[in-house]
């Protein structure tokens, strides 16, 4: 056997050895597991309501999407009147991947909070959850299990 051709076996086993060794670090990479139930939704535009603690409050999601920035609206009320002052959060969780989960406070205008968050550009399964904190009020948790498409 020429030097050339141990050459190209050695070469060729160290790679089988990096592609078996990758490949054994992908599975450990396992899917993250759901911390909050939520209705299923997406793809596509989503709204739920959650009546906690006397509160009431609607969460709408559009359009959606993983390629497009995504509008997150809140209305928190109580008695029917809108509540402002609330601290209102926005964690994004894929679950479907191991990655660093995303955090958003939404921005409050006329009792109502908002937010357009740019885009996630990853499909799959992931877990939004909206977190409102009333002025000295225990928080209300609304959260969706989300099927985002590109
Ligand atoms: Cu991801």
């Amino acid at each position: 056997m020429g030097r050339s051709t141990l050459e190209l076996r050695v070469t060729i086993v160290g790679v089988v050895a990096a592609f078996v060794v990758a490949v054994a670090m992908l599975a450990h990479v396992g899917p993250k597991q759901a911390h909050a139930a939520g209705p299923r939704v997406g793809p596509g535009p989503a709204s739920t309501v959650v009546e906690q603690g006397g509160y009431r409050v609607r969460v709408t999601l559009g359009p959606n999407r993983a390629s497009a920035p995504n509008r997150i609206e809140v209305d928190v009320s109580r008695g029917g009147a809108p509540v402002g002052g609330c601290a209102v959060r926005l964690e994004a969780t894929m679950l479907a991947m191991r990655m660093p989960d995303r955090g958003y406070e939404l921005v409050e205008r006329g009792g109502r909070y908002a937010l357009s968050v740019p885009p996630w550009l990853m499909p799959g399964a992931w877990e939004l959850t909206v977190t409102v904190t009333p002025p000295g009020h225990e928080a209300v948790r609304v959260a969706f299990q989300d099927e985002l498409q590109l």
